[in-house]
């Protein structure tokens, strides 16, 4: 080989060396900064606040991927949360997790999940720490004890006011106030999924290195795609016009049904390969199963900063402005064309 060549090769690998060692240190604090193209005060603090994120997430990876070995991790614990649901031994360990990675953090002052009725205060972030995390610490409790894909999903906010008495009033604001959401999916990797409002970007857990490494960049949802996601085991709880949608797609072409009982999965395949995601309202419950503040809200950042499109039927998720903590929405989120779909059998009625 002549030395032109030879070097020519040389370049060639030192520049694939480079790439693939510029990747591996592409981490989910560096891609923050570099998305926000700052290094201001503020930029530093989400940066930091969103690697808390990730080692809630690497500690909920450690403890389910062993949780089969392990005893007291696995089953239920006997008690019902503010939802009314029985909770998991997961459920609890998880929610506690994210209260523990942001102690001593000066970021987060306040903590608003699914298993805690009122919002929990880390004393010493108060009032220093300026952002609330609200998160559904496990999403699919239903898959804990089954080996199946579970969840968690996350939304930050900037706290807004003192709020003197604990009652957290601010919070009750539509989604467009979240500055970052995401989610983090426990599969066969464990992958972090996030807006700051740039885009959809997903990060995957390297256990060699302890570092979520950047995935995929700017992801865009289809436009439109085969699947619809759904519990027709509800079917007769629905109203008619979704009771029609669901007759639609059984007798087109080109539908397929996936349906894992964790929304964060459901969710996750629909962003790659397009789809619909419904979790309607019923005749009892109008306004649903999933809650708005830490599960829908923070869907529809992601789903829309993706380009896709996510309502209760009716309204925007991201306008809705709750009513209280846990309030629930009906969500039908993903592809535009395949939420539209779904919206043309609404408007009929
Ligand atoms: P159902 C899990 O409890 C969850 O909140 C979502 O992750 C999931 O999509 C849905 O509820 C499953 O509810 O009523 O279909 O079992």
């Amino acid at each position: 080989m002549t030395k032109a060549a030879e070097s020519t090769e040389r370049s060639t690998k030192d520049a694939t060396t480079d790439r693939s060692l510029d990747r591996d240190c592409t981490t989910l604090s560096r891609h923050i900064l570099q998305q926000l193209q700052s290094f201001s005060p503020e930029a530093q603090d989400l940066s930091a606040l969103m690697n808390r994120i990730a080692l809630a997430g690497k500690l909920i990876a450690r403890r389910l991927s062993r949780a089969g070995l392990m005893e007291d991790v696995l089953g239920f614990t006997g008690e019902t949360n503010i939802q009314g649901e029985s909770v998991k031994k997961m459920d609890v360990y998880a929610n506690n997790v994210f209260i523990a990675v942001f102690k001593q953090s000066g970021l987060v002052c306040r903590l608003a999940s699914e298993e805690m009725e009122k919002p929990y205060y880390i004393p010493e972030n108060c009032p220093v720490g300026r952002y609330t995390l609200l998160y559904d610490p496990i999403d699919g409790s239903s898959n804990t004890d089954i080996n199946l894909s579970l969840g968690s999903i996350f939304s930050i906010r900037q706290q807004e006011g003192e709020d003197v008495d604990g009652s957290a009033k601010d919070l009750l604001a539509p989604g467009r106030k979240q500055i970052a959401a995401g989610y983090i999916l426990y599969g066969p990797s464990t992958m972090l999924v996030y807006t700051i409002g740039k885009g959809v970007h997903s990060f995957t857990l390297d256990p060699s290195l302890g570092e979520f490494i950047l995935s995929e960049e700017n992801i865009q949802i289809p436009v439109h795609g085969p699947v619809y996601s759904v519990n027709e085991g509800n079917f007769w709880q629905w109203d008619e016009p979704i009771r029609e949608y669901i007759r639609y797609v059984h007798r087109t072409e080109g539908y397929t049904a996936r349906y894992s009982g964790a929304m964060v999965s459901d969710i996750h395949r629909i962003l790659i390969q397009g789809g619909v995601f419904l979790y309607p309202g019923t005749v009892k419950k109008p306004e649903g199963k999933l809650r708005l503040l830490y599960e829908t809200a923070p869907i529809a950042f992601v789903i829309e900063q993706a380009g896709g499109r996510a309502t209760t039927g009716y309204e925007n998720i991201l306008d809705v402005v709750p009513k209280h903590l846990h309030q629930r929405t009906p969500l039908i989120v993903g592809s535009k064309e395949n939420v539209a779909k779904v919206e043309s059998f609404l408007k009929q009625n």
